[in-house]
C-alpha cells in the first residue's frame, strides 16, 4: 500500500520476482492466513483472475505447478504485462 505500482505484471507471480513458482503459491497462503507481507502487486496475486485475493489462488497456483491445472490467466506466467482482461472474465470457469 502506498508504494509505486509494479510495471511488470505476470499472472501468478504473487511476490514479484518475475517467476512463477511454488514460492507464489506459499506467498499467497502466508499473507492470507499467517499475516505474511501483502503481494507488491495485488492483481498478480489473483492467479484465477476472480478479482480478488483468497484461498483459491494459492491453490491455482501449486494446482498449475504440480497438478497440471490451468495456466494463471492473462498474460500469462511466462509473460509480462498488464492485465489484458477484465477481473473475473477469465473464462476458466467457476
Ligand atoms: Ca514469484
Ligand atoms: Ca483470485
Amino acid at each position: 500500500m502506498g508504494g509505486p505500482a509494479p510495471t511488470c505484471r505476470e499472472s501468478a507471480d504473487a511476490n514479484n520476482d518475475k517467476a512463477v513458482n511454488i514460492t507464489d503459491g506459499i506467498y499467497v497462503l502466508n499473507y492470507l492466513f499467517l499475516g505474511g507481507a501483502p503481494p507488491p502487486c495485488l492483481e498478480a496475486a489473483d492467479a484465477d483472475n476472480k478479482g480478488g485475493i483468497n484461498i483459491t489462488d494459492g491453490i491455482y497456483i501449486l494446482n498449475y505447478l504440480f497438478q497440471g491445472g490451468p495456466a494463471p490467466t492473462s498474460p500469462g506466467p511466462d509473460a509480462c504485462g498488464p492485465d489484458t482482461d477484465e477481473p473475473g472474465s477469465a473464462g476458466s470457469g467457476v
